[in-house]
């Protein structure tokens, strides 16, 4: 024992000092750190939202804020007073906002909110953060230093990477995050395929993708929630989520910057690949705020047998 200090605490790394340890620059830890605290205000919010109650009104009864702009305000409050945040710029925004004094290290992206449409179902939602230390307006890789993403869910969890390995932290009771998953890998090829989109709209060499994965056993798990699913794929250790083109959209559904980008850079550093079927997404130039692509990311196996399959015939 030595130290007086009990087997337990010693092994309790708490996400500052999982941080720490990394050697993650300091005002990057800080504020990865703010943004985490900020996960357990956005879950009050919405258990505070009570859906289940009908003809529910808050306190001064007030209309209730849908919870995207609630979470959306909660983060860009924060975040103003952080003091290394330069820009802040969310899906719930139309422009980019200068929130610091125009000296800051950092430019935030949010998906304050993502999957909000399932909050009356009571599955699984997350908020998604990219972390760049120049203008968003350039290719992700240019510019993206770290990424989280927090899934409000039976447990609170935080999935965090400032470029050093990709690592799972829980809530604890006391309202701690606590290490759970330290340098998660991706395996070679997984068991699970994510399929958005409606077949209906798929392209042919989309569709055959899909057959093959399904001949080859994959279970298909899809909530209808980015974040879950992709986490997901993520501590099953592999797989693979897509949100393909479509005949209607060829550019799919999902942001470019506020999905796509932060979620790349997480899985690449778990050892996985993103694209957009072509492209790595991490090396697509952002262009729009609403710049929208397709995705394919998880383990490597499943994501280059897509570009094979999308390739066949062109
Ligand atoms: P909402 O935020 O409107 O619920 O959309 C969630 C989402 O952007 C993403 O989280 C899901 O992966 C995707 O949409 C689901 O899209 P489909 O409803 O078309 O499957």
């Amino acid at each position: 024992m030595g130290d007086g200090i009990s087997d337990y605490t010693r092994f309790i790394i708490d996400l500052r000092r999982h941080m720490w340890m990394a050697r993650v620059e300091e005002e990057l830890r800080r504020l990865i750190w703010q943004i985490a605290v900020m996960g357990k205000y956005i879950s009050a919010k919405i258990h505070e939202s009570n859906r289940k109650l009908a003809g529910y009104k808050n306190l001064y009864g007030e209309e209730q804020l849908s919870l995207d702009r609630s979470a959306d305000d909660i983060l860009r409050n924060q975040l103003q007073y952080s003091g290394f945040v330069r820009e802040y710029v969310s899906e719930e925004q139309d422009a980019v906002v200068q929130i610091g004094k125009g000296a800051e290290k950092y430019f935030i992206t949010a998906d304050p909110l993502d999957g909000s449409s399932l909050v009356d179902t009571n599955l699984s939602i997350g908020t998604i953060i990219g972390i760049h230390k120049k203008s968003v307006f350039t290719r992700g890789r240019d510019s993206i230093v770290a990424a989280l993403y927090i899934t409000y869910g039976p447990l609170i969890t935080m999935v965090y990477s400032a470029g050093k390995g990709t690592h799972e932290f829980v809530l604890n009771r006391e309202g701690e995050y606590v290490l759970s998953q330290e340098h998660i890998i991706l395996e070679e090829r997984g068991s699970i395929y994510s399929p958005g989109g409606l077949r209906k709209d798929c392209t042919e060499n989309h569709l055959k993708y899909l057959e093959y994965l399904e001949a080859q056993g994959y279970k298909l798990r899809y909530s209808g929630g980015f974040v879950p699913d992709i986490n997901q794929v993520l501590i099953k250790r592999g797989g693979v989520f897509t949100y393909p083109a479509l005949k209607k959209s060829p550019r799919g559904k999902l942001r470019l910057l506020f999905e796509l980008q932060p979620m790349a850079f997480i899985i690449e550093q778990a050892g996985g690949i993103a694209t957009d079927g072509k492209e790595e997404i991490l090396s697509l130039k952002v262009d729009n705020l609403d710049q929208r692509c397709p995705i394919y990311i998880g383990s490597r196996f499943e994501v280059e047998k897509a570009m094979e399959f999308l390739a066949a015939n062109s």
